[in-house]
């Protein structure tokens, strides 16, 4: 029998030898597999573009206030069906709802509470910019039979899984169940996810930094002391230059952290006092922190560690500091030592 190689080990081959070895269940590894055949679903749907008919606004607005695109909507249908009759999940939570939304009474529920963000980016669709599907899996409280908004509200430290899929060149599927960080490549031939890197890992240290320099005029003054040494290179405190990218798709521009490091934040910023960032906990920036710390990496509020805030609401924002880990705690310091 020839030795597997990365590239001959599909997920479901993956999720198989993982629940072998114990470190998943059969639940969760159904619910990864059913997640990752919606995301190909997706997938499917972003690629056709203006030929699908899915570009543009849906006309409609979400609960971030936020006008909701086609592919938003779209999205968000597919994943709710995809999940609806498995009989893993006990309830759904979403960026693109208001509340939760429990299994059907139909179908059977099981142990696992799923939350996404069902197209992150989606502004960047209309100009072809990549754009990413975020999921975060936390285990529905036992003797609860239908989960509600509450029963969401777990420290980031609590997921059991969590990873997002890109539609980029390549659609790529990046997950953690706690055991480590691994990238899965749709093969659109097999329509199946192939592993190609196992144990991703952030570098320690980076030369390269990820945030909106408009909005630099609203930050607080640990931040703009912060940035301000970054841009000042070789000359100023830092002693070294830095290279700035910013794609606006958390899912993109986190992905490239993980293939090469890199430090991305979304600060507070007083814009809008009443929002402590513009990210959301639950679904963006705990599986978000819980890959890259799976990957040697750190993700903070710029004074703690974002897992372990104990969130108060399902659409709370975040700052967010994540990436590098020596980077996330030289922008940390900056922000404990102006207290
Ligand atoms: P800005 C996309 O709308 C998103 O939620 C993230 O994917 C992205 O990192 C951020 O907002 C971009 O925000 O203010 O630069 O448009």
């Amino acid at each position: 029998m020839p030795t597997p190689t990365a590239h001959t080990v599909s997920l479901s081959r993956y999720l198989i030898e993982e629940q072998r070895a114990g470190r998943i269940d059969a639940e969760l590894r159904q619910l990864i597999a059913v997640v990752a055949r919606a995301c190909t679903s997706i997938s499917i749907a972003v690629s056709k573009g203006a030929l699908g008919g899915v570009l543009g606004d849906a006309g409609t607005g979400n609960v971030q206030g936020e006008a909701q695109k086609k592919l938003d909507v779209l999205s968000n249908d597919i994943l709710l069906e995809a999940n609806a009759w498995g009989g893993h999940l006990a309830a759904c939570a979403s960026e693109e709802m208001e509340h939760s939304q429990p299994i059907p009474d139909a179908y059977p529920r099981g142990g696992f509470l799923l939350l996404f963000d069902p197209l992150d980016g989606s502004s960047n669709i209309d100009v072809n910019v990549s754009v990413g599907t975020i999921f975060s899996v936390l285990r529905s409280p036992e003797g609860v039979s239908r989960p509600g908004d509450e029963h969401f509200l777990q420290p980031g430290r609590r997921q059991v899984a969590a990873g997002y899929c890109i539609y980029g060149p390549s659609t790529m599927l990046v997950l953690t169940t706690g055991h480590g960080t691994h990238a899965f490549t749709l093969d659109r031939e097999q329509g199946a996810f192939v592993l190609t890197q196992r144990d991703m890992r952030i570098p320690e240290d980076t030369r390269e930094f990820a945030i909106n320099v408009s909005n630099q005029r609203h930050w607080e003054p640990a931040m703009q002391a912060y940035v301000g040494d970054l841009l000042a290179g070789k000359e100023g405190p830092r002693g070294k230059d830095f290279n700035m990218r910013w794609i606006a798709s958390m899912v993109a521009d986190v992905h490239r952290i993980l293939t090469r490091g890199g430090i991305f934040i979304y600060p507070w910023d007083h814009k809008d006092p009443g929002k402590p960032g513009k990210l959301r906990l639950m679904y963006e920036a705990n599986p978000m922190g819980m890959l890259v710390e799976q990957a040697g990496g750190a993700a903070s509020t710029g004074r703690e560690s974002i897992l372990d805030l104990q969130p108060d609401h399902l659409h709370q924002r975040v700052p967010v500091f994540l990436g590098s880990r020596n980077e996330v705690e030289a922008a940390v310091r900056y922000h404990l030592e102006a207290r």
